[in-house]
């Protein structure tokens, strides 16, 4: 046996009893370990007991497979009946990270699992590293989508993910010389034990051609689309396991594959080498995830990715009803609805409208009421550069039929606006779905509006500013279109799974109902001043920082000391997120220790991860800064004792399973009015740690459910923000406030870029420019003070321990669980 038992023994784990599902465990015990065993020699063809860690891994994977199956064909076959409503969560993104651990927790196979592992003398955590992370979506939405996966399954929602199977997703990040250097991420190399592929669901999806106008047998006039380019979609289905109650809901992928036809002729015609590109250009369209998660407007493949993953899920819908109610869609909205996970899958409005009028035969007026009483859609962003446009031209060459529909649809949305406001043609430009100019855009999110009958924001303050900004003239038509769901992430894989010590010590004083119902957390309010509970709290942080420190160590080579305040930053690197107001922050601490003043500073270590889009060139730039200015601190002895910094490279959702049960300080620092929500600031909340944020997104229901004691609000308001940007003066905040200004003079002399002369300029520039739309300068003095305040908090240990367990006590509103519902009883109509 190759595979060697990992020695924790050295680390101070607090004690700890493996909650066994009596019920489910029994008998599983040996299924798991004679099932490692057959998929060993059956599926994996080891004839020899000298299996890797990774061979043992894939056959446990397999084995834990097996034990879905049986729940996994019983929840579809309850799907076919009709019987329900269901939803369809149509997103271009499923960042679901690993699989197993989540399906052996949510089958209640632990118990069976670590007993199969002990005889075999496995290490459990070293074939749990052995799975690749599924990356298949940039951040915030993506991982969304997964959590809301999660949640469907939990309670027991017939609801479906529809996606697309990247062969690459999110690219992997190194640092090299403190820059980040990109390299594709083959996930599917070693095979993905957690899909099967049915090939018999292979639809057919229309590229290019044109629209042809004809009379059909009762002499109608139709439209069809003519003389495409065809590419397949073959589905792939995941299974997504409710915990522990016999569901198993499906996320089906879609990967493209070139038809045989167009290749046949082409090498009957003699030119292989054509078919074969051919071949390879359909085939593009599932092969990489864009890595930007704000748009990058403009790309054809990206449009294509987009009608691709609608036109394939909605005809695989209508293909199960035509199947059971043939040509008969009147009852077909009673049964639907899809959830547009913002305006990425937004053609399916459009592309709904084609198949029932085109392919259906349905009337305009009966199709269009089925649209807009089954498409839902979700915006997660306030950021006006982010919002998605499509030139007129490249739709119309690539998607002349869908083009020919946006423009009737938006026809007809304007006859109503001018019967609303006669005579108001300005009003009419703005509202258009299409923007007029020079060259004419499709404003997606607005077809998403005028297609949907339910907007919404992902927290208050975010669906707020959408009526009362963005879409305020669209509130003014249907303000019943427009609400708010507050986000929420999984405490199966948030809490439970990822901080097992923290979930037995809960489990110990409530029991174990609140992994499905997060709310009764709050009774952990009567055990705030217990004493003996707060050492075994602090014991387990301790833990999962002895646990950080050494991922930090492996990956950064940096060392953490678990006695300092852990304050963390992971997140996409963006500027309106201001991981720079972080590492100005940083610089001022450095600054005060080599000026003498170190007995001031609160030990403590500064942990930042996250990726920047790769033509993202201010955001790359505050990598190397970071990388930078962690040489500096780190190598110095005078502050190392007090300040570390670290980069972590590659932060993706494995490595938040490492970080967020560890962290002290949850930083969300984000320009007041820009982040649409975060759901990372809930996943450190629900752990225990105490955020320093600014009043933005999800932050200000976080702050209202524990109360200001427990969290550190500094900042502009958004409205203030606004007032501010008139007369915003960097260069006075710089000069007046001593501490910015030698924080920006060690910037400016090159402290941070010895030999590297200049380089960091563009950074500084940005902090000095009058109309600097992230404010980093104007924050800086609050946020300052924000950190003091942290650090000086920290020092009582007793009163700090109290506030990580009330933040943990009062995270019930932000599991994914409460956002479903809301989803399933207000929008989808399924409770
Ligand atoms: C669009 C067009 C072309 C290429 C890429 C894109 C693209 C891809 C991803 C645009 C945006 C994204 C992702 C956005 C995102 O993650 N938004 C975050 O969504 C979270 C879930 O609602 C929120 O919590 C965050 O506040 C929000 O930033």
């Amino acid at each position: 046996m190759t595979v060697k038992a990992v020695s924790r023994e050295k680390e101070s784990k607090p004690s700890k009893e493996v909650n066994v599902d009596a019920q489910i465990a029994s008998g599983a015990d040996s299924e798991v370990l004679d099932g490692i065993r057959r998929h060993l020699l059956y599926s994996l063809g080891r004839f020899d007991d000298r299996s890797t860690a990774h061979e043992w891994g894939k056959a446990l994977e397999l084995t834990v497979r097996d034990q879905l199956m049986k729940n996994w064909q019983k929840t579809r076959l309850a799907e076919r009946s009709y019987e329900n409503k269901r939803g369809f969560y149509l997103s271009l993104e499923f960042l679901l990270g690993r699989s197993m651990n989540n399906a052996i927790l949510n089958m209640g196979l632990e118990g069976p699992t670590a007993e199969a592992l002990k005889q075999l003398g496995l290490n459990y955590e070293e074939l749990e590293e052995e799975e690749r992370d599924a990356g298949l979506g940039n951040g915030g939405l993506g991982r969304l989508a997964a959590c809301f996966m999660d949640s469907c399954a939990n309670l027991g929602l017939p609801v479906r993910g529809y996606g697309i199977r990247y062969e690459y997703g999110m690219f992997h990040q190194s640092i090299r010389e403190g820059r980040q250097v990109e390299n594709p991420d083959h996930w599917l190399m070693a095979g993905n034990p957690w899909e099967i592929e049915q090939p018999d669901r292979t639809c057919k999806v229309k590229f290019y051609g044109r629209s042809e106008h004809y009379s059909n047998d009762a002499g109608r006039m139709c439209v069809r689309w003519v003389d495409t380019h065809d590419v397949l979609a073959v589905p792939f289905d995941m299974p997504i396991p409710g915990y522990k109650n016999g569901v198993v809901n499906t996320l089906r992928l879609w990967k493209a594959s070139a038809t045989d036809e167009f290749n046949l002729k082409d090498f009957n015609d003699g030119d292989y080498a054509d078919a074969v590109a051919q071949k390879n250009l359909a085939e593009q369209i599932t092969m990489v995830l864009y890595p930007n998660d704000a748009s990058e407007n403009g790309k054809e493949l990206r449009l294509r990715q987009q009608y691709f993953l609608a036109s394939a899920s909605l005809q695989d819908v209508i293909q199960d009803w035509t199947l059971k109610f043939g040509p008969n869609f009147d009852r077909f909205a009673e049964f639907h609805c899809f959830q547009l996970n913002d305006t990425h899958p937004t053609l399916a409005v459009a592309e709904l409208m084609r198949l029932l009028v085109d392919e259906q035969g349905l009337n305009w007026e009966k199709a269009w009421s089925i649209t807009t009483s089954t498409m839902a859609y979700t915006n997660h962003t306030l950021l006006p550069e982010a919002l998605e446009r499509w030139s007129v031209r490249l739709l119309g060459e690539l998607l002349p039929r869908l083009l020919d529909i946006i423009y009737e649809i938006n026809a007809r949305f304007l006859v109503e606006v001018a019967h609303c406001w006669p005579g108001d043609v300005e009003r009419q430009r703005r509202m258009s779905i299409i923007e007029e100019g020079h060259e004419p855009h499709v404003r997606m999110a607005y077809l998403g509006i005028v297609g949907s009958f339910s907007v919404n924001g992902v927290a208050a303050l975010h669906s707020d500013l959408l009526t009362r900004g963005l879409f305020k003239d669209f509130y003014a038509l249907w303000p019943n279109k427009f609400n708010n769901k507050t986000n929420g992430v999984t405490p199966r894989r948030w809490l439970a799974h990822c901080n097992p010590d923290l979930k037995s010590l809960i489990d110990e004083k409530i029991g174990t109902e609140w992994i499905c119902e997060l709310e009764q957390l709050s009774q952990l309010k009567s055990y705030v001043s217990d004493s003996a509970f707060q050492k075994k709290w602090a014991a387990v942080k301790h833990y999962n920082k002895q646990r950080l420190s050494q991922l930090v160590q492996d990956k950064c080579g940096v060392e953490f000391d678990p006695n300092f305040i852990f304050d963390v930053q992971v997140k996409r690197i963006h500027e309106y997120k201001r991981q720079l107001l972080n590492v100005l922050h940083v610089i001022h601490l450095y600054d005060k220790i080599t000026r003498g003043e170190a007995d001031q500073v609160v030990p403590r270590c500064v942990l930042i991860g996250g990726k920047a889009a790769p033509g993202y060139f201010l955001a790359k730039l505050l990598i190397k800064l970071i990388n930078n200015v962690a040489e500096v601190i780190n190598s110095d002895e005078r502050v190392s004792e007090r300040l570390r910094l670290a980069f972590l490279p590659n932060y993706n959702v494995s490595a938040m399973e490492v970080i967020c049960p560890a962290a002290d300080l949850s930083e969300q620092i984000s320009t007041a009015g820009k982040e649409a929500s975060g759901t990372g600031n809930m996943k450190f909340m629900m752990n225990g740690a105490l955020t320093i944020g600014t009043y933005d997104g999800a932050n200000i229901e976080i702050l209202d459910a524990v109360g200001e004691e427990h969290f550190f609000l500094f900042g502009l308001k958004e409205d203030e923000i606004v007032q501010h940007r008139i007369s915003h003066k960097p260069e006075h905040i710089v000069e007046s406030d001593p501490d910015l200004a030698r924080v920006m003079g060690l910037l400016q002399c090159g402290h941070f870029s010895m030999f590297e002369e200049g380089i960091f300029q563009p950074l500084i520039d940005s902090v000095l420019n009058p109309h600097d739309p992230w404010m980093v300068a104007a924050d800086f003095r609050s946020y300052v003070d924000a950190q003091n305040r942290a650090a000086s908090a920290y020092k009582n240990k007793e009163l700090w321990t109290q506030s990580s367990i009330l933040n943990t006590a009062t995270s019930g509103k932000f599991s994914s669980d409460r956002t479903i519902r809301e989803y399933a009883q207000d929008i989808w109509k399924l409770l």
